[in-house]
């Protein structure tokens, strides 16, 4: 291996692995994985699956890659004798943000399994020149930059492949890039990228994120998702969407074309994963293109309904894309005739208007028509499922009881256990073998150590070594001191009100009174916050400033700042997750039961040993299931009686404010004289004002037994040996949320692709 890199910087720089620079070593790296991955042959099955998302989260990708080719352990001792660091070259690489959170961070996990199992699927999704807004602080105020990643050398390779893709006023050609998707120890496959030669980043103002909104031809990939609250943001949005289906589904039809398979047999050999409702164009654009293929129409439709399946990731109605027919009009008109057809077809089957395909006000309801023209809809936790089955979707679901399925979210164990915690999984090594690796379930083995004093205290060790990194990582980074000997409190997920950083936020205020009335923390406790909010959602943006508010009120103050911190996390992604999370003691999971669909951070820091407190919601439902109630904290209003305030509107924010003094001291800190001496007043009372009046997310229903959940989990904490064995047990139980798992669920439930 050394002969290899050796020569690599040879032929690139004229020098050698003593007289090279990190900048320099990551490239002969890159080039290096690049050269290895060529030699594995891609992964082929009888039926190859095209996972099509608008996000793919994938996170940085030199060390995966290494791990991925087993020769993560060499490279990483061989560069050790020759006096460079890893983790300083890892710093090298840039982060390509190309996803929200959750949803796009899931498909890159998927393709990691998907590889791993060796079956044959790519992804297809745009190559976003900009990836999500970069996140920094001012004047305790969220201020979004642009956030560039392309860098060159990069892991794109160009296909030189490009096809037409056809709008109302004009027809661009594409331009297509490739990342190599290695599975671990086997398995190739391919993340397409999508992109359009004549974009142009000059474009953008300052280091901001905005732009012409109408420059379709230099915007098309320049952003992902831009701003979608205005008229502009929407149809720029389906030109994205359609930009990205139509180049999928001809480099599907020229795929099948090349392998001499008829097109009349498309759902035998092709099988389309629809993500979300980002990519739904891609039924009619299909069924468009098999006709002009000299398909008939019904039969077109007939091939595309067994080729396509859509997973649903929220029951948010304001989620739900329904785009006014107008727009799609205005971009692509070709496709209109076809969803009026299969909006008739539709109306000939049922009369019910909530599953109609276009409603009364002419919009398109993007998930009606994945439904209808789809062979399989699944949701992505147990509970998430149940209540489309029995809500949401009900009417679909009398309709099409057989398409219905549950797929419980996964997280790939290579990066958020191998990579982010190398000493923890080498002690897993040392202690239960690696079979782990490729079978999650093993991890259950651990549990023959609950009563072993060496091995808890030992565990104990590693994330106290771990909380060490992350301290010395954020002085690095924030230049903030945080205390490795305090109890390390998180909750990293996008900012929203569902979420409920807000009820984290009230604890914390609740706490400042009490350790004003003499109450004192036995161990001090770190609150940590990662969070982006959506640059156009105002209360979200008020709920960051408030925290950082109240950061500074703590650290300004000789007295709190002895007991607790706050830190918000500047610009939270995924190269900062991996330091996160494995430093985690108490995972905070504490949305509003029903809202989230499943969560996956809480599968992360479950792995890596944190307890969880939580509401029965999502995954966290399972993880409860799965660790039983004495290593979890769960509290709060089920999920059927939260369904239930909201049909019943009963709900009544201000009587909780009004009805209990602890709640009202704790929401009248928000806005009050010494907050405003920090913050903008507008904001706070904003905040203020929406808790004890709307409070849509319900937040005050919950929280006196959140704080009386959270009081006990840090009273337990106390007790190191008894945590040490929740948090043994959760590490062991965590085998289930392998996406390896999930990818052999959906493999045999839906693509069934070997
Ligand atoms: C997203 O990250 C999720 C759902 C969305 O609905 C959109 C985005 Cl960008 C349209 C998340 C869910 O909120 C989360 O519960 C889930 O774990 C994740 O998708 C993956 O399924």
């Amino acid at each position: 291996m050394l002969t290899k890199l050796n020569n690599l910087l040879q032929l690139q720089f004229k020098k050698n692995i003593d007289t090279c620079t990190n900048e320099e070593l990551y490239i002969a790296l890159l080039m290096l994985v690049k050269s290895l991955s060529n030699n594995r042959t891609v992964t082929v099955t009888k039926r190859k699956l095209y996972y099509i998302s608008a996000e793919f989260l994938i996170g940085k990708l030199l060390s995966n890659n290494l791990i991925n080719l087993g020769i993560y352990d060499e490279i990483n001792d061989l560069l050790k004798k020759h006096g460079k660091n890893l983790t300083d070259i890892e710093e090298i690489e840039l982060e390509p943000s190309l996803g929200n959170g959750g949803l796009g961070r899931l498909a890159a996990c998927f393709l990691d399994s998907i590889a791993t199992l060796e079956l044959s699927g790519d992804g297809v999704g745009l190559n976003y020149h900009l990836g999500l807004f970069k996140q920094k602080f001012e004047n305790h105020l969220q201020k979004e930059t642009k956030n560039e990643w392309i860098q060159n050398p990069s892991w794109l390779n160009d296909t030189k492949i490009g096809f037409d893709v056809q709008f109302k006023d004009f027809t661009l050609h594409s331009h297509l890039y490739d990342i190599d998707v290695l599975g671990y120890n086997h398995g190739l496959n391919k993340l397409h990228l999508f992109d359009l030669d004549s974009v142009d980043e000059n474009i953008v103002q300052g280091d901001g994120i905005s732009f012409d909104l109408t420059d379709i031809k230099r915007n098309l990939t320049l952003f992902l998702y831009p701003d979608d609250s205005t008229r502009e943001g929407q149809i720029l949005r389906i030109y994205q969407q359609y930009f990205m289906v139509s180049n999928a589904a001809q480099l599907i039809l020229m795929e099948e074309k090349a392998k001499g398979h008829d097109l009349r047999k498309l759902h035998e050999y092709v099988c389309v994963q629809i993500n979300d409702t980002h990519p739904s164009l891609v039924i009619p654009e299909l069924i468009w293109r098999l006709t002009n293929e000299g398909i008939n129409f019904d039969e077109a439709v007939h091939i595309v309904t067994n080729t396509c399946a859509y997973t649903n990731h929220t029951i948010l109605a304001e989620a739900l894309e329904k785009w006014p027919m107008d727009y799609l009009q205005q971009v692509v008109p070709h496709l209109i005739p076809i969803i009026q057809k299969l909006n008739d077809i539709v109306a000939q089957k049922s009369d019910n208007e909530q599953v109609q395909i276009i409603d009364k006000e002419n919009r398109v309801h993007m998930a009606n028509m994945d439904i209808h023209f789809g062979y399989s809809i699944n949701g992505v936790a147990s509970l998430h499922t149940d209540i489309l089955k029995q809500s949401e979707l009900h009417s679909f679901y009398e309709l099409y009881p057989e398409k219905f399925n549950n797929k419980t979210n996964g997280i790939t164990f290579r990066r958020w256990l191998i990579h982010c915690n190398h000493e923890l999984s080498q002690y897993i090594t040392s202690l239960i073998g690696d079979d782990f690796k490729q079978d999650a379930m093993k991890l259950e083995n651990l549990m023959q150590f609950i009563n072993d004093e060496k091995v808890l205290n030992h565990l104990l060790q590693i994330k106290m070594n771990s909380k060490k990194d992350l301290a010395t990582y954020l002085k690095h980074t924030m230049n903030v001191t945080i205390n490795p000997d305090s109890i390390f409190d998180i909750q990293i997920k996008r900012l929203h009100e569902y979420k409920r950083q807000q009820m984290n936020l009230l604890y914390i205020t609740h706490l400042i009174l009490r350790i004003r009335q003499g109450y004192r923390p036995t161990t001090p406790i770190t609150f940590l916050f990662g969070a982006k909010a959506a640059p156009a959602y105002v209360i979200a943006k008020d709920i960051i400033h408030a925290i950082l508010c109240v950061q500074e009120i703590i650290a300004n103050d000789p007295v709190l700042s002895k007991y607790i911190q706050v830190v918000m996390i500047e610009n939270y992604n995924v190269t900062n997750a991996e330091k996160l999370i494995p430093a985690c003691d108490i995972s905070e999971q504490i949305s509003l039961a029903s809202k989230e669909a499943s969560g996956t951070g809480n599968m992360k820091m479950m792995l890596n040993g944190a307890v969880t407190i939580g509401t029965e919601d999502g995954a966290n439902v399972e993880i409860h299931e799965l660790v039983g109630d004495d290593n979890i904290y769960i509290f709060g209003e089920s999920s059927s009686n939260v369904i239930n305030h909201y049909a019943n509107h009963d709900y009544n924010a201000n009587a909780y404010y009004t009805n209990d003094n602890e709640i009202k001291a704790a929401v009248d800190f928000i806005n009050s004289p010494e907050m405003a001496a920090i913050g903008q007043i507008d904001n706070l009372n904003r905040l203020h004002h929406e808790l004890c009046t709307k409070d849509w997310f319900m937040t005050l229903l919950d929280l006196k037994s959140y704080i009386q959940t959270k009081d006990k989990a840090f009273a337990d904490y106390e007790d190191r040996l008894k945590w040490a064995k929740m948090s043994l047990t959760n590490i062991a139980k965590a085998g289930y949320f392998s996406s390896d798992r999930t990818i052999s669920e959906y493999n045999h439930d839906i693509w069934k692709l070997n």
